[in-house]
């Protein structure tokens, strides 16, 4: 993948930016990277405290692939980003499905590093676009309330780690573990995120109409996460549910 890269010193927010020039043709691999964003955006409406320091950016993908199979590509990204900065910074970084990175600690601790929200548009079953929102608190401030306690590269390491250096190692993991995704499918995926997931055994569902106990069983081939809830084996979608740790 050639990646286009646009840097902003501010804006409202890249996934908007991005979502602009995907519907105005823009290549796959186009990438918007922003200083600080005024309206950063988590999942459901959220939103994403985006101050200076840290590594806020969007990217455009075209994957050739159905839009049942979308979810796939933010545990492909969440997985690609974890492992990259475990290989170059030795933190110990898993991700929560689909989309989070946290660090454990020795202490079993347990802390948000990033967040991945991903936008697409489709005609039929095939994505016309979709765009990778990737926020990581690198060395920025960290929100005061947040869902989870929040934490940096730079409160783990205990110095600051060069953002463009940070960028280099993210885009160039993201880009590989991509082209193999298209090659080879998703099953390497899968079986790096049975390493670096950090989500227990029993998990607490929270879905627009209910909040249900479920058992962890594994990751399906579109990236859905199977679940017991009680007698029912149910395939979570990552657009309708949150999962909230014990
Ligand atoms: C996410 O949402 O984790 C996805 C975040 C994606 C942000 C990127 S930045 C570049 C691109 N442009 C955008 O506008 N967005 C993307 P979610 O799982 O919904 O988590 C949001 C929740 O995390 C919030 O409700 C807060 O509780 C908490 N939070 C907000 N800012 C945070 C931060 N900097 N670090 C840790 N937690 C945060």
């Amino acid at each position: 993948m050639i990646y286009h890269i646009e840097r902003f010193h501010s804006l409202g927010s890249t996934n908007d930016y991005l979502k602009r020039l995907a519907e105005a043709g823009a290549p796959e691999g186009t990438v918007i990277i922003a200083k600080e964003q005024t309206a950063g955006k988590g999942r459901f409406g959220r939103s994403w405290a985006s101050p200076q320091g840290g590594a806020w950016f969007s990217l455009l993908l075209r994957p050739p692939i159905a839009v049942e199979q979308a979810g796939c590509i933010s545990i492909l990204m969440a997985v690609s980003l974890a492992r990259a900065i475990r290989a170059h910074w030795a933190v110990p970084v898993g991700v929560k499905w689909p989309n989070d990175l946290y660090v454990r600690a020795f202490s079993q601790r347990i802390a948000k590093l990033g967040g991945i929200l991903i936008e697409l548009s489709s005609q039929g079953h095939q994505i016309e676009w979709l765009i990778a929102g990737i926020g990581i608190n690198v060395n920025n401030k960290l929100p005061k309330e947040t869902r989870a306690p929040a934490t940096s590269l730079l409160e783990e390491l205990g110095r600051p780690v060069p953002l463009e250096g940070f960028f280099d190692v993210a885009l160039d993991a993201l880009a590989r573990d991509y082209e193999r995704f298209l090659t080879e499918g998703f099953e390497f995926v899968r079986e790096e995120w049975q390493r670096f997931s950090v989500l227990p055994k029993r998990i607490g569902v929270l879905t627009r109409a209910e909040r249900l106990e479920a058992e962890v069983l594994g990751l399906a081939e579109s990236g859905k996460l199977i679940v017991r809830a009680g007698e029912s084996i149910r395939e979570l979608a990552a657009e309708e549910v949150t999962l909230c740790l014990p």
